[in-house]
C-alpha cells in the first residue's frame, strides 16, 4: 500500500487521530497552517475530492462539524478546504477535507 493516508487510515503509520467514524478518519495535519488544521479523510481510497460520491462528502462534512465543536472554533468560525489537482498545491492524493480555525485566517 503506497498511499500515504491509507497507510494512517490501516494504522500503519502514526497520527494524532481527532475523530473517527466507520467512514471518515480526522487527524492532525503534521505541519499545521493554523491553530487548528485537522485532516478528514474517507477511510477509503479516493485520489481527488471530485471523486466523493455523496455519501463519503456528506460523511466528511459531518465529521467536519464535529471536529469544529470539539475543537473549539465552531463558533468562532472555521475554512473547510479541498485542494484539487497540482496547481492547488495538492501533495497528498487521497481526497482530505482541511478544517483550519483558531484563528482570523
Ligand atoms: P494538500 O491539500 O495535499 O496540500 O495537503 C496535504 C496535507 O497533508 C499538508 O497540509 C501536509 O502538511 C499534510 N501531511 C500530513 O499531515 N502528514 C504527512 O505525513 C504528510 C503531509 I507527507
Amino acid at each position: 500500500m503506497s498511499c500515504l493516508f491509507c497507510r494512517i487510515a490501516a494504522g500503519e503509520i502514526p497520527a494524532t487521530v481527532v475523530h473517527e467514524t466507520k467512514t471518515t478518519l480526522a487527524f492532525r495535519d503534521i505541519h499545521p497552517k493554523a491553530p487548528v488544521h485537522v485532516l478528514l479523510i474517507p477511510r477509503e481510497h479516493v485520489p481527488n475530492a471530485v471523486d466523493l460520491n455523496g455519501e463519503q462528502l456528506g460523511d466528511l462534512f459531518a465529521a467536519a462539524k464535529e471536529v469544529a465543536e470539539a475543537e473549539g472554533v465552531a463558533e468562532s468560525g472555521y475554512r473547510l478546504l479541498f485542494n484539487t489537482g497540482p496547481d492547488s498545491g495538492q501533495e497528498v492524493f487521497h481526497a482530505h477535507l482541511h478544517v483550519l480555525g483558531g484563528q482570523r485566517l
